[in-house]
């Protein structure tokens, strides 16, 4: 299934820690989105994937590589130098890791700079089991609209970005699932 805007009732039933994430006061230049992806996938499987700062790349088309430039792994502040695709406007981004909690199973990063013209973008993603071992997962970034483009040209941008990479997440969680079903 494609990635879909976020009902809005269904921010109301998360527990108030993890929708204060989804629901982001914005500065009149900044423009957000929410995307959510249901996947047929325990949450520990998806957790593993979201959480492995160290490699995007596990569920990111366009990540072609990515190492830890500062700080331990996977410790909150790390910073990581992520290069992308060809054919992108951009080659490279430095990325902060900026939540991990494990028990919640929230996940965000911030874009600190690259050669990109990406400003002030962070993104909050949250994971929640849906019961028969199905997973939603909740993506909020939050982003200034770029200098020369409207918000609606900057949103439609990331968004396409963050559906895909959703889209991937599933595949890749659900891929993962099936193979640990069969070796039972
Ligand atoms: C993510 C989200 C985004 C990544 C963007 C928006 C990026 O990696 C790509 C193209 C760009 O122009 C900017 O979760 C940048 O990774 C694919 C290099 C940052």
């Amino acid at each position: 299934n494609p990635p879909t805007p976020l009902p809005t009732t269904m921010v109301f039933q998360l527990p108030t820690t993890v929708s204060s994430h989804h629901n982001p006061v914005l500065q009149p230049n900044e423009c957000s989105s929410t995307l959510f992806q249901t996947i047929a996938a325990p949450a520990s499987i998806v957790w593993a994937l979201v959480s492995d700062f160290e490699n995007p790349q596990r569920y990111k088309p366009f990540v072609r590589s990515c190492r830890i430039i500062d700080g331990q792994a996977n410790q909150v502040g790390c910073l990581r130098r992520v290069d992308v695709a060809s054919g992108l406007p951009a080659s490279y981004s430095i990325e902060r890791l900026e939540i991990l909690d494990h028990d919640q199973r929230i996940f965000g990063f911030s874009i600190v700079s690259g050669d990109h013209r990406l400003s002030n973008y962070r993104s909050i993603m949250s994971l929640h089991p849906n019961g028969g071992d199905e997973t939603v997962v909740v993506e909020t970034y939050v982003i200034d609209a770029a200098e020369a483009n409207t918000k609606e040209e900057t949103c439609a941008f990331v968004d396409t970005i963050v559906k895909l990479n959703l889209r991937t997440l599933s595949r890749v969680a659900e891929d993962l699932a099936g193979k640990a079903q069969q070796q039972v």
